[in-house]
């Protein structure tokens, strides 16, 4: 699938902003910040709050995440995986490093949904990902997930990333945990996603849209 709707969605907004939600008082900003989305990632937090599914339901149209980062074995990756797609999820976050995907990245693309594999993490200490960095985009390949989380905070591994695959990389970790927005874009990443700096901001609408803007002036 490779994110197929998500691209689709990200034309035809002009963005490649992904809103990352995990609290959940947050989830009524998504009704507002809708027309310059591209997607939304729900946290555990929201997911595990029980307002979640309403959201999806009502927002049809949006293309919805999970960030649940699974990593179990596989019989119990697909049982998350199933619950999730029935809940109106389209693509779901796992972590690549159980190496056990397979199973589960078959379940979603009968569904017509897409595996998202975490290859690099944003935040420092991320050791066992540098030192796995390769092998764990080449699983991923291997098990053909649909698109690679970076962390923004690392561009040269977006650049590596770019470099091992076409698959779409998604890059959190703009803001409020340094990378400037539009920088992953910059080094090869497809989307951006966002949180606190917008869920967090005075003005939710404006800080989307200036971040939106400052993407804008890379891709074009
Ligand atoms: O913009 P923030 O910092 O408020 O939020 C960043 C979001 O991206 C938040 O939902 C994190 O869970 C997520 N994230 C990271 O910050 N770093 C990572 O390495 C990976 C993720 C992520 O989305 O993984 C799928």
């Amino acid at each position: 699938m490779e994110l197929e709707v998500l691209k689709e969605e990200a034309r035809r907004k002009g963005s490649r902003l992904i809103l990352a939600v995990d609290n959940p008082s947050h989830l009524s900003l998504i009704e507002k910040l809708k027309s310059l989305l591209a997607g939304v990632k729900l946290g555990t937090v929201p997911i595990i709050s029980g307002k979640a599914e309403n959201v999806i339901k009502k927002e049809r149209d949006l293309y919805f995440i999970s960030d649940m980062k699974i990593a179990d074995i596989p019989e119990i990756n697909s049982r998350i995986a199933e619950k999730l797609v029935e809940m109106g999820f389209r693509g779901m976050i796992f972590h690549l490093f159980p190496m056990s995907l397979e199973e589960s990245v078959k379940l979603l693309h009968e569904r017509g949904c897409d595996a998202i594999g975490v290859a690099m993490m944003s935040h420092r200490n991320a050791f066992i990902f540098e030192e796995n960095f390769e092998k764990l985009i080449k699983y991923g390949i291997t098990v053909d997930v649909d698109g690679f989380v970076v962390g923004a905070t690392r561009p040269e591994y977006i650049s590596r990333a770019r470099e091992m695959t076409r698959k779409p990389i998604l890059s959190p970790g703009i803001v409020k945990q340094g990378a400037m927005p539009g920088e992953a874009i910059r080094y090869g990443a497809d989307f951006e996603i966002v949180g606190r700096a917008i869920t967090e901001s005075p003005d939710p609408v404006s800080a989307a849209e200036e971040i939106v803007k400052k993407e804008r002036e890379v891709i074009c």
